[in-house]
């Protein structure tokens, strides 16, 4: 077995532990066995399945800054560092749960949206509550005593705030019944795809790696944020690019961008290169919710070569970052290594 393959596994058995250290919590409120099960039920459906980069990174970059392989951790410390990364994966399962409703999307990681599972309806409102719920008593029963507590609970509280931020902008921004193109810019989508993914999924794992090793000085923070932040825009970039142009087989998700007249990266790129013709062709057919729209913007999306447009925008923003990773201060106690590991997740994916 490859040794990433192995770091997944073990990282799946922690997943194990914590839904029954969950359960516990509910046994102890003497909850009804049909509640129990339905929170299990959530949490297995919602919570793995992913790629588990987040999840992943949190250990990756703990590792790194420790200088340390998986095999020198204790049992103890490794799963104090895999809580911390399924904290996240809860808190990306939370967000999805409730993106997927507003979205009106259909299908997650390649199987039914949850609030489209037979019975589930508008429960996973709540639903996606209880998995946030989730990640504080995890915090609490593993993290309690340790003196960067409250720096975890507070970059968890800020972070999620920041990304609902990003998707209020995200929603307001792609009114359901007026199309106005007008309203788009690259500057408003750069806004909103830091907010809503940025954040919690590139700075987060690597803050709270770092919250771990006793990194905590603002300076070391801001260091690793200035290259983070470009490199989850870069990131949903890639997610936008992915919903227009990768194959639900691929990427696990039918993409709903066009009909949901999102400000997506695609759409912006397109409105700098239409001419009058194709700007009517776009006013008459963004945001519209039938098929046959959809299909004559992608058409119009091929003919403007967006898709040559983005792999010169991977190019440049790539050779950017690597650039700006060269010039970090390693005598702090940071690792170049962190940040172009994060990069080589990122370059090129197509799921
Ligand atoms: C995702 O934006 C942002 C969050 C906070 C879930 P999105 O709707 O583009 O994500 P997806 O393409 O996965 O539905
Ligand atoms: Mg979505
Ligand atoms: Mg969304
Ligand atoms: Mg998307």
């Amino acid at each position: 077995m490859s040794s990433k393959l192995a770091a997944r596994e073990k990282f799946i058995g922690v997943f194990d532990q914590m839904v029954e250290e969950l359960k516990e919590i509910l046994i102890s409120y003497k909850m009804p066995q049909t509640a129990i099960d339905w929170f299990v039920k959530n949490l297995d459906y919602n919570t793995p399945g992913g790629k588990l980069n987040r999840g992943l990174s949190v250990v990756d970059t703990y590792l790194i800054l420790n200088n340390k392989t998986i095999e020198d951790l204790s049992d103890a410390e490794y799963k104090k560092v895999a809580i911390l990364g399924w904290a996240i994966e809860l808190l990306q399962a939370y967000f999805l749960v409730a993106d997927d409703m507003m979205d009106q999307s259909k299908t997650r990681r390649g199987h039914p949206c949850w609030y489209l599972v037979e019975g589930v309806n508008n429960i996973a409102i709540n639903d996606s509550f209880m998995l946030e719920g989730a990640i504080y008593i995890l915090l609490k029963k593993h993290f309690r005593n340790d003196s960067y507590y409250v720096d975890l609970l507070d970059l968890f509280h800020e972070v999620t705030f920041q990304t609902e931020l990003g998707q209020l902008l995200d929603l307001v921004t792609a009114d359901e019944n007026i199309v106005d193109l007008d309203k788009f810019s690259l500057e408003k989508h750069s806004f909103i795809v830091i907010f809503k993914t940025a954040y919690y999924s590139f700075y987060l794992p690597v803050a709270l790696a770092m919250f771990m090793s006793g990194i905590n000085d603002e300076k070391d923070l801001k260091q690793v944020r200035d290259i983070l932040i470009p490199l989850g825009e870069y990131f949903q970039i890639q997610d936008d690019y992915l919903d227009c142009f990768g194959t639900p087989e691929q990427i696990g998700k039918i993409g709903t961008d066009i009909k949901d007249n999102k400000c997506s990266w695609v759409v912006n790129q397109a409105l700098l290169k239409v001419n009058k013709e194709q700007r009517q062709l776009l006013d008459n057919n963004y945001g519209k919710k039938d098929d046959e729209s959809e299909a004559r913007v992608k058409k119009l999306f091929n003919e403007l070569g967006i898709q040559k447009t983005y792999e010169e925008y991977e190019e440049s923003i790539v050779a950017k970052l690597r650039e700006q990773i060269e010039q970090v201060d390693e005598s702090r106690g940071l690792k170049k290594e962190v940040l172009t590991a994060f990069l080589g997740k990122v370059y090129k994916r197509s799921k």
